[in-house]
Formats: C-alpha cells, sequence, structure tokens
C-alpha cells in the first residue's frame, strides 16, 4: 500500500554523535520512507537546527542492501539463511562452549552502539555478564580513551565546554563546520564571528571551512601540535599569566608543572611547529587574558601524533588558567549514563599510575572499560593460551573502522566463533559465522547517552516511527532470547517481579529492590531482568524501555542532587523521571548542574584538580629532542590524512553511494601547488600506497590543504549491490591501507592523521 501522510513524527538524526531533534513525514510503500525532514524546535538542545546530511537520512533507513534474515555461513564461506529460533540456539550454545571450553574471558564484545544507537549496547551488558566476557573494545577506544585517561585524571568527571557563552573558543583538529559534533556548529560558529568582543582560535594544518571564522588560526604543521601547544602553554607560565591565587585554591601539583614550561623554548618550539612566533603569542595571551575561555579538540588531536600529551596540554591551556567551573568555560555535566566511563588509579609520587588493568596477551591498557580495537587482531592472532577464543560484535563494523583491515580479518576468521549484529551485511559480517538482523533506529526505540550539556543535563528517547520488518528483531530480544537459552536467570528469579510489575510501578519499585538485596547476583543482569520482567507491564511495543526505568533509578541515586533541581526527590524520584522522559517526544532535562558542582563533584582528595599527569609530563620532556614522533620518507614523501570528514561522509552509517551529493566526496585531496611539482593533474586517477597496502582514487584540487599532506574521507570503499545486482564500491577504503602498530605510545589509539603515504598516477 502507497501513501503519503503529513503527520510529523518526532526522533532524532543518527548520523554523527550531535542527534539533532528531527520532525520527519513519512511516505512510500507502508510509509517507510523518510520523505521529508526538518528540524525539531521543540527539541531542547538543538533547537530546530540541522545540517545537509539530515535531510538524506531515507538513504539510511532504506538501505537496498539492508540485511533480512539471520545468516550463517557454510563451509564453502557462503552465506545461507536460517530461521531465528536455529540463528539463536546456536550462537548460544556454541557461545556456551566457548565459554565452558576456555572461559568466558576468552570471549571477546565489540562495539555496542554508533552514533544514533546506545539502547541495544545496554542490554548487550546483560549477556556479557551472563557469559563472563571481561574485555571490550568500540569505536569510543579507538578516538576518546585518551581523553578519558587525561580528564580522569585530572577532574574526575565528564565535563562540558561551554563554546556557547565563552568569550575566547579554540577547536583543536576538530572542523565542525564539516563535522558538526557540537550543537548548532554551524550557527555558533556565525555567532561568535559576528561578536566583535568574542574570537575563535583553530588549530589545524588545513585552512578548513571553521577556520574561515576563525580571528587566530595555527596552521601547525601535521603532527607536531605538541611543540605547539606547549609553546603556548610556556608563553604563559613565563609571562606570569596565570591566576596563582585559583590554582592555589582549586588545583594540586600546579608548582610541579608550572616548573616544567619555565625552560621551553618559545621562538625555537613555535617555529618547529610552523608556527609564526608572534602569532603563538598572540594565541597564549588571548587565551590567558580571557574572561572566559573553552577548548573542544576531537580527531585531529586524538588520531594524531602524540595524541595524548596533546590533549593533556590542551587541558593546561584551560585548567592553568583558571578557566573551569565557571560560564564559558568548562563545567561538570550529570549525564544520563557516562558514556565514557571515568578511570582513574592511584599514583605515585611523580603522579604516575601505580597499575593499570590489561589485556592478557599485548599487555594493552584498558581505559574507561575499553581496550584500543588496534590490538585487537594482535591480541587474536597468537598461541597464547589466554588468546581471545570468539567475539560479539553489535553495531559496529571494526573491520571497515579499525586500522589494518587484512589483519582483522585474518584474525576474525581465526576464532573458533564470531558473530555480529547488524542492520546490513557489512564488511565485518562478512568474516563473522553468524550475523543477525536488527531492526533500524527509526523502527524501535533509541537512545544515546552522548548529550553533556550544562547546567542542563538532558536526555532524548526516540519512539520507533516506523513499522519494523517482521524478519528482523530488536537487539534487547536478540540479547534476552540468548539469555534465555543460556538458562542464567532462573525463571523462578523472574517470578516475583513479574508479579509484581501487574500491581503497578510502585510495587514492582518495592519488589525490585527486594530482589536485587535477596539475590544480587541478578545486579549485573539487570537489564535482562527488566526487560523480562517489568518489560511486558509496559503498553505494548514499550518493552525496551525497561531498561530506561531502571537507569533512572540509578540516576536517582548518583545524581540526587541534580535531579532535585527539577524537584524530582524521595523513593519515586527515579520512576517520575522515567515518566517524564516517557513523556518527551523531543528529549527532556533530566537534571540541572550548578558551577559548584564542577568542583565539589571532583571526586580527587579536597576536590581539587589534578594538575599532574607524569607519564605526560616526562613526555613533553622529550620533545627537546626536536624529532617529529612519525616522520615522512623518500618512498612515502605524502602525510595522509586517513580520512577525514566531509559534507557527505557519515562512518559507515549509509552504504548506498548515491546519498552523497557532489562530485568530490570520495576524491583524494592535494594542494594544486603540490600537485603541480609532481604533475598530477585535477582528476587524475592516482596509486595511493603506504607501507601496507595500496588504492587507487581519484585527485581533487583543495587549495585549503597543508603542504605536503593528502587526504582522504573516512567511511568510503564499502561495498554495495547496485541496481543490476552487481557488488560495487566507491572510493577508498582506507583502514586496507593503515597500519595497526601506529598508534598512541600510552593508550593504543591509532594516528590516523599522519600515515606516510605516496601517490603515483595511475597508468
Ligand atoms: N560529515 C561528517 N561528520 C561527522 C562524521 C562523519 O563521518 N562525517 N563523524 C563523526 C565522528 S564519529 C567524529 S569522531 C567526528 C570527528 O570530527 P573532526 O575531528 O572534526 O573531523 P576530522 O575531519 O576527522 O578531523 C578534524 C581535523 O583534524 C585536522 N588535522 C589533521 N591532522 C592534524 C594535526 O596534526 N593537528 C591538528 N591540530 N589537526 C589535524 C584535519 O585537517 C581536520 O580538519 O565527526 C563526527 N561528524
Ligand atoms: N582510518 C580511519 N578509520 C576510522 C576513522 C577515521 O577517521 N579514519 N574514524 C573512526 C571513528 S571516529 C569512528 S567513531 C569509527 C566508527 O566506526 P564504527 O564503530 O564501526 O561505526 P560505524 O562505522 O558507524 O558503524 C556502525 C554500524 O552499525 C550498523 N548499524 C546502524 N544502525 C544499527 C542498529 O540500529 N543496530 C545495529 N545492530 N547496527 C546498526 C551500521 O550498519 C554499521 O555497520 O570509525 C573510525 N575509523
Ligand atoms: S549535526 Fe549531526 S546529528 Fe545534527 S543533523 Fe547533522 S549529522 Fe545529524
Ligand atoms: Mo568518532
Amino acid at each position: 500500500m502507497t501513501s503519503q501522510t503529513t503527520e510529523w513524527h518526532k526522533t532524532a538524526c543518527n548520523l554523527c554523535f550531535v542527534n539533532c531533534g528531527l520532525k520527519v513525514q513519512l511516505g512510500g510503500a507502508n510509509n517507510k520512507e523518510i520523505i521529508k525532514v526538518k528540524g525539531d524546535d521543540e527539541h531542547p538542545v538543538s533547537e530546530g537546527y540541522i545540517c545537509n546530511k539530515a535531510a538524506r537520512l531515507n538513504y539510511y533507513q532504506n538501505n537496498p542492501d539492508r540485511l533480512l534474515h539471520p545468516m550463517r555461513r557454510k563451509p564453502d564461506g557462503g552465506y545461507e539463511q536460517v530461521d531465528w529460533n536455529t540463528a539463536i540456539s546456536e550462537v548460544a550454545s556454541k557461545l556456551k562452549t566457548v565459554k565452558e571450553t576456555h572461559g568466558g574471558e576468552r570471549i571477546l564484545y565489540y562495539g555496542g552502539g554508533s552514533q544514533g544507537n546506545h539502547l541495544g549496547g545496554v542490554y548487550g551488558a546483560s549477556l556479557r555478564k551472563a557469559l563472563g566476557v571481561r574485555y571490550k573494545a568500540s569505536a569510543l577506544s579507538q578516538e576518546k580513551t585518551g581523553l578519558a585517561w587525561v580528564f580522569s585524571r585530572m577532574v574526575g568527571g565528564m565535563f562540558h565546554p561551554e563554546a556557547d557563552h565563552a568569550e575566547v573558543l579554540m577547536f583543536a583538529g576538530k572542523n565542525p563546520f564539516m563535522s558538526n559534533g557540537i550543537d548548532k556548529a554551524r550557527l555558533l560558529l556565525k555567532k561568535i564571528k559576528k561578536d566583535p568582543k568574542r574570537k575563535l582560535i583553530v588549530l589545524d594544518p588545513r585552512r578548513t571551512e571553521t577556520a574561515d571564522y576563525a580571528d587566530i588560526h595555527l596552521a601547525v604543521k601535521p603532527g607536531r601540535d605538541a611543540w605547539c601547544v606547549a609553546a603556548i602553554v610556556a608563553h604563559m607560565v613565563q609571562n606570569k599569566l596565570l591566576p596563582m591565587d585559583w590554582l592555589k585554591e582549586h588545583t594540586t601539583g600546579y608548582e610541579k608543572v608550572i616548573a616544567h614550561f619555565k625552560d621551553i623554548p618559545v621562538d625555537e618550539y613555535a617555529e618547529f611547529s610552523g608556527i609564526e612566533p608572534a602569532l603563538l603569542k598572540e594565541a597564549a595571551t588571548v587565551i590567558a587574558e580571557a574572561k572566559s575561555f573553552a577548548l573542544e579538540e576531537d580527531l585531529g588531536v586524538q588520531m594524531a601524533p602524540h595524541s595524548t600529551l596533546v590533549t593533556y596540554l590542551n587541558f593546561l591551556t584551560f585548567l592553568l588558567t583558571g578557566n573551569y567551573g565557571k560560564k564559558g568555560t568548562s563545567a561538570m555535566v550529570a549525564q544520563f549514563i557516562d558514556v565514557i566511563a571515568t578511570d582513574y588509579l592511584p599514583v605515585d609520587e611523580d603522579g604516575k599510575e601505580l597499575s593499570r588493568r590489561t589485556m592478557p596477551v599485548t599487555g594493552a591498557p584498558i581505559v574507561s572499560g575499553l581496550f584500543a580495537g588496534n590490538f585487537m587482531a594482535e591480541e587474536i592472532l597468537n598461541d597464547h593460551p589466554e588468546r581471545p577464543r570468539a567475539l560479539i560484535i553489535e553495531s559496529s563494523n571494526p573491520v571497515h573502522s579499525l586500522a589494518q583491515a587484512p589483519k582483522l580479518r585474518e584474525a576474525i576468521r581465526s576464532l573458533e566463533f564470531s558473530v555480529v549484529i547488524d542492520i546490513a551485511m557489512t564488511e565485518t559480517a562478512m568474516e563473522c559465522d553468524y550475523v543477525l538482523p536488527a531492526a533500524t533506529q527509526y523502527e524501535k526505540w533509541e537512545a544515546t547517552f552522548f548529550p553533556r550539556n550544562f547546567p542542563n543535563n538532558f536526555f532524548h528517547l526516540r519512539a520507533p516511527i516506523i513499522s519494523p520488518v517482521a524478519s528482523v528483531l530488536t537487539e534487547p530480544e536478540i540479547h534476552s532470547r540468548i539469555m534465555d537459552e543460556l538458562e542464567v536467570v532462573k525463571p523462578s528469579d523472574l517470578n516475583l517481579l513479574k508479579f509484581a510489575a501487574k500491581g503497578g510501578i510502585f510495587a514492582y519499585t518495592l519488589a525490585f529492590l527486594l530482589q536485587l538485596a535477596r539475590k544480587p547476583k541478578l545486579v549485573g543482569v539487570i537489564a535482562y531482568v527488566l526487560y523480562r520482567t517489568l518489560g511486558p507491564s509496559l503498553p505494548k511495543g514499550q518493552e525496551s524501555t525497561a531498561v530506561i526505568w531502571g537507569i533512572s533509578q540509578i540516576y536517582a541515586k548518583k545524581r540526587a542532587k541534580q535531579l532535585a533541581r527539577i524537584g524530582l526527590k524521595g523513593f519515586s524520584a527515579g520512576t517520575k523521571l522515567y515518566q517524564r522522559i516517557m513523556a518527551a517526544p523531543s528529549g527532556t532535562v533530566i537534571g540541572i548542574s550548578k558551577y559548584e558542582d564542577s568542583f565539589t563533584d571532583i571526586p580527587h582528595p579536597e576536590n581539587k584538580i589534578q594538575l599532574v599527569i607524569g607519564e605526560l609530563l616526562e613526555e613533553l620532556s622529550e620533545l627537546k629532542s626536536m624529532q617529529p614522533l612519525i616522520k615522512t620518507n623518500q618512498d612515502f614523501p605524502f602525510s595522509l590524512v586517513a580520512g577525514s570528514r566531509r559534507a557527505y561522509t557519515a562512518n559507515c552509517a549509509i552504504r548506498d553511494p548515491a546519498w552523497a551529493k557532489g562530485k568530490n566526496v570520495t576524491a583524494l585531496t592535494i594542494h594544486p601547488e603540490e600537485a603541480d611539482k609532481h604533475n598530477i593533474p585535477e582528476g587524475a586517477q592516482v596509486i595511493l600506497s603506504t607501507e601496507t597496502g595500496q588504492a587507487t582514487a581519484h585527485v581533487a584540487f583543495d587549495d585549503r590543504m597543508h603542504l605536503g599532506t593528502i587526504s582522504v574521507p573516512n567511511g568510503q570503499g564499502m561495498h554495495f549491490t547496485n541496481e543490476q545486482g552487481e557488488q560495487v564500491t566507491t572510493g577508498v577504503y582506507i583502514n586496507e591501507l593503515t597500519n595497526a602498530k601506529h598508534r598512541d605510545k600510552f593508550i593504543g589509539t591509532p594516528l590516523h592523521k599522519f600515515v606516510p603515504a605516496n601517490i603515483k598516477l595511475a597508468m
């Protein structure tokens, strides 16, 4: 049945982690097409803002390559369709065998959500607990765990840079004009530009679209941010621009940290980083003298040489200048769930961690509960008795998104068992034993835990707007069916709760507290327990929101102060919060933070910011050698930015290349002068090579590029079935060319922004 509707449905965009509120109109056969998209002006954070990508969301929802049935790999390597009962019982039984033979800790878990969906991952936590899984990784641990290590050790909690109110704002290695990644990015850039009292500083080798809005563009040499930011801090220190009374009151270790910057030769470091010393000093002075300063960094730091050190230096620019816990600076937030868990451990007298949990084979550090995906293939491909034997992947495409795809393919194939839950037959799915098809994010209840706003903390739970394809299941259902098969929870343990749920939510709350006290082992599998007990008593279709009720209870306990400020207190505060969330299709405020919380909630002694990170101060001293961490060479004379955000890239969310508008979305870009030097005409086909692989690309000129660099976009080169039924790929599958060993010294995150590479005209 084809129909056209004029009704607007509220939801959110899942193409980047900002998750703007949307209103969409549906149409097409059975109203399964997203026909019209506009910003939801009632959404408290995005307030009607959207970028160019959201309008083409239907390419996500209606992908011709959509996976519609569970698939099982045949001995010949092909796949066959199996029914759900077969798939679930075989997956459960194979996981059980691995657990019984080698132990549950030999099963790895990867993913748990991408840019728009975290609800399934919460249910995945119950399955992990039931199996005894100990080690996990996700997209976060190939970008944000360095940041987590630094913020945990310094302030002990997630915070929000108040970009909207900062007098001076700095973007370090972030191009929000293209990548958004910050609320209402383009509006913010315009607002700052128009206000003569405000200033924008951009630290980026490329003259980015964001840099067009900057008052100061620090066009650093690629990979040399460490020298640049160290010199900025050194200039402040050496010119006594720091608020010593504030440092004394709110921080520890400031004298020690300051001492490290006293002798840094500012001019020399500035020049080495490619910045005019006068301009660098101007930036340092503007920051130090600002009434308020906030900084937001992203992949240009977190995936570039010295990444964790640069994050630390960035933090010092605002923490040493007292730009914390007041308007327009950075303030601690109370998220619904801390999507990046805070993680700090005891340190020695030099401020170095005494110990840290590591991976059994590679010794990779575990930060915020995650090991860096860069170690995954290495962890698997060996004969160590404690190597992983099985892998569960959920809502992630690591064979496409982690460095060095060929190694990862080999690793997954060598396992005793692998299963992936996805909406498409991805590059990863094609290496796994079983593929379980999920409902899309517009066919089920969904949410992310990304929002980190201040002072109003915010959460948006989205109701399904499109009826799911009958042959797929939601992740909560998939996980729970596997759990049922594993029989880890006795049906009798659930009966009391099922019964209580019939008496209403308050009877359920009492029974829930009682049952958890009596059977503490249920705590670990709480999402499953809620789904199977509270779920059935909720209005039909809302079962998977049971876990939101559970998280609301935890939030009410952990964030009682912030919750009380929206008038919710006492025994029923959690349930009332859940009810508010359910009644708010544009999302709702879940708690109010105050600037004072930014200090009182610091978990460190005397609620003080700990400025010393011994390991990173040591690395700072190593900069004296003036040796870049990674060098180009005769064979690979260019530094390749292996994955940059463009107008129509969205990680692996959209597989149909037709979704992208404009001919250069997939191009390899180079500065015209640089191209001229190498006799490469615009539009040429070139062979792009690195030490680990090669690919063909077509060239587009971009006079914003830093000389000596080339760039290819992220999220390209995925396979896709075209109208003729042929498998095609468009653009460069960049992780065929990256090297997993090319990673941050502390955390292991990849250094994708500086990959030595070469290009030659294709014959
Ligand atoms: N259009 C689009 N938007 C997206 C996404 C997408 O796929 N497409 N993905 C989302 C996701 S998951 C993320 S994590 C964010 C990432 O968002 P961003 O980090 O903003 O995006 P990138 O383009 O990867 O990198 C940012 C900048 O790093 C710069 N850079 C390269 N090398 C260096 C260096 O050595 N030093 C410095 N200082 N900068 C350097 C590049 O020139 C680039 O401008 O984007 C989100 N938004
Ligand atoms: N070389 C290089 N590599 C990079 C980057 C780079 O810049 N350069 N960027 C990195 C960054 S910042 C990130 S965040 C990662 C992202 O990498 P991934 O974590 O792999 O995330 P996505 O690529 O978006 O993949 C999400 C997967 O979820 C599936 N999916 C979508 N909706 C649903 C759903 O509702 N349920 C389920 N079960 N599945 C669903 C999609 O089909 C897709 O396969 O890539 C990283 N990889
Ligand atoms: S900024 Fe991100 S979430 Fe908002 S519309 Fe654009 S891609 Fe979607
Ligand atoms: Mo990301």
